[in-house]
């Protein structure tokens, strides 16, 4: 519905190379909200990137996930996994699809395609950017795009997904500068 799309780009007070920011230029539909997390790291952009590519082991950085199944492809655009969500969230799992990945850019992209949850349609981009300030520094920006549930609003389901990725970022920073020392 071409009417109805707007796009949604990351604040331009944010240093992203020109040639990255299409990954967080989203079409949003009238019934999705989009956002996007930036995150400094004190880490090299090759060990934080060690963290984000494994597809396959997501749970190393997302502490509300107990567990990962590949259930097809290997490592791969195309690879499925299947996720388990911890106790108290409303959730159980959900299957993803890896859209991008990236090494020479550092772009990781996936999409949910299935699961027990309430995000449908869920897509994420994730770049890495050495910073153009701080040596040995990098920035992580993390943007999606998801359907709002029918009974919320835009508003709740952006304060709720802004706070999982927030958590996940600060727990890949936290591994990253442990790795980095
Ligand atoms: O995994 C991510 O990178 C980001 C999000 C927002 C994941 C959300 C989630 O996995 C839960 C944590 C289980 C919350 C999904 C797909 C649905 C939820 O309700």
């Amino acid at each position: 519905q071409p009417s109805t799309t707007t796009i949604w780009r990351v604040p331009s007070s944010i240093w992203i190379p020109e040639d990255l920011m299409h990954h967080h230029t989203h079409a949003v539909g009238p019934h999705q909200c989009s956002s996007a997390v930036v995150q400094s790291i004190s880490a090299p952009v090759a060990a934080v990137w060690s963290v984000v590519r494994r597809f396959d082991n997501p749970q190393a950085y997302k502490h509300f996930l107990k567990s990962c199944h590949v259930i097809l492809g290997d490592g791969d655009v195309g690879t499925l996994r299947e996720v388990h969500v911890v106790s108290g969230l409303p959730a159980g799992s959900s299957t993803e699809r890896l859209e991008i990945l990236d090494d020479d850019r550092h772009v990781m992209s996936f999409s949910v395609v299935g699961g027990d949850h309430r995000l449908n349609n869920y897509r994420s981009v994730t770049t890495l950017h050495a910073s153009p300030i701080c040596d040995k520094t990098t920035v992580v920006v993390e943007s999606y795009v998801v359907d709002v549930p029918p009974e919320n609003t835009k508003e709740e389901t952006c304060v709720f997904v802004d706070t999982i990725v927030r958590c996940n970022l600060i727990s890949l920073k936290q591994i990253a500068e442990s790795l980095s020392k």
